[in-house]
């Protein structure tokens, strides 16, 4: 049920901040999900404490030493036998999916690159998994190994209340969420929608549902494509279509 990760990096300060707040400092608190924070350069031998070196064949940029990397992922595994995941722009792209997947562990390893990289022969001996959090460039892994262990972390049993489980997610059931509102009922002279006053519960639901639909399918279509929906769900995504269709025709928006 608790999570140990061992995270290896240049740099361990970033670390202190993003995942000492809110949700996940608490889950540390708790014992749920246990951080440890490794300095590469600690696992150095030689005076100048050298992390990394110039690429042979040449080229711009700096390529952090195997052996350095080796020693230090070797001391680790003496407490940690969990995957070791390399936080890379050529890994596979984070998603809720393998997310839930790193959650069932117990243990993990996060190295952070920095520099151009790894030497590949490391690489081959020790990574298990390569991850990237999208298309576009960072300075290093040390942002994104926050990301995956928040992402991971509030999956645990018990980091998250009754109240915002993560079973109700967006992208868990495959689409985005509707719109929320809260008080005053006017604003700006813009009202709540009157379902949402009116205590039907099933009726919300719906309405939710329904709303749902018409975000993903206005934001996200891809989403639409990548998941069955029963018929129920599609009749209601034929609603929308249509609504929003007459949306766009009404008042001349689109000319014939
Ligand atoms: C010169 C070629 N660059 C590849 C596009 C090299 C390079 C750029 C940036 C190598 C490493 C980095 C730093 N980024 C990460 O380590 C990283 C990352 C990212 O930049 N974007 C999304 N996910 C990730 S995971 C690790």
């Amino acid at each position: 049920m608790a999570l140990d990760i061992d995270v290896l990096t240049l740099f361990p300060e970033m670390f202190a901040g993003p995942l000492s707040h809110s949700i996940i400092g608490r889950a540390r608190n708790q014992g749920i999900v246990q951080i440890s924070l490794w300095n590469i350069r600690d696992f150095t031998l030689d005076k100048h404490r050298i992390v990394d070196d110039t690429p042979y064949g040449g080229g711009p940029g700096m390529v952090m030493k195997p052996d350095v990397l080796a020693r230090a992922l070797d001391f680790i595994r003496l407490d940690n036998s969990g995957p070791v995941i390399y936080l890379t722009p050529q890994g596979q792209t984070l998603a809720q999916s393998a997310a839930s997947k790193l959650a069932a562990k117990s243990q993990l390893i996060l190295l952070c690159g920095h520099y151009e990289g790894i030497d590949e022969r490391f690489r081959a001996l020790y990574v298990d998994i390569e991850m990237s959090i999208g298309d576009y460039v960072l300075t290093g892994g040390e942002l994104p190994a926050m990301v995956l262990i928040d992402t991971v972390a509030r999956l645990l049993t018990g980091v998250l209340g009754a109240e915002d489980s993560a079973t109700e997610d967006s992208f868990s059931n495959g689409l985005l969420e509707h719109p929320h509102y809260t008080r005053p009922r006017v604003f700006r002279e813009m009202e709540v929608p009157s379902v949402l006053l009116s205590g039907h519960h099933g009726q919300i639901q719906r309405w939710r549902l329904k709303e749902s639909l018409r975000r993903t399918l206005e934001r996200r279509p891809d989403l639409l494509d990548s998941q069955p929906l029963s018929k129920d769900v599609h009749e209601l995504l034929e609603d929308v279509k249509q609504e929003d269709c007459k949306e766009r025709t009404k008042g001349g928006l689109v000319e014939q």
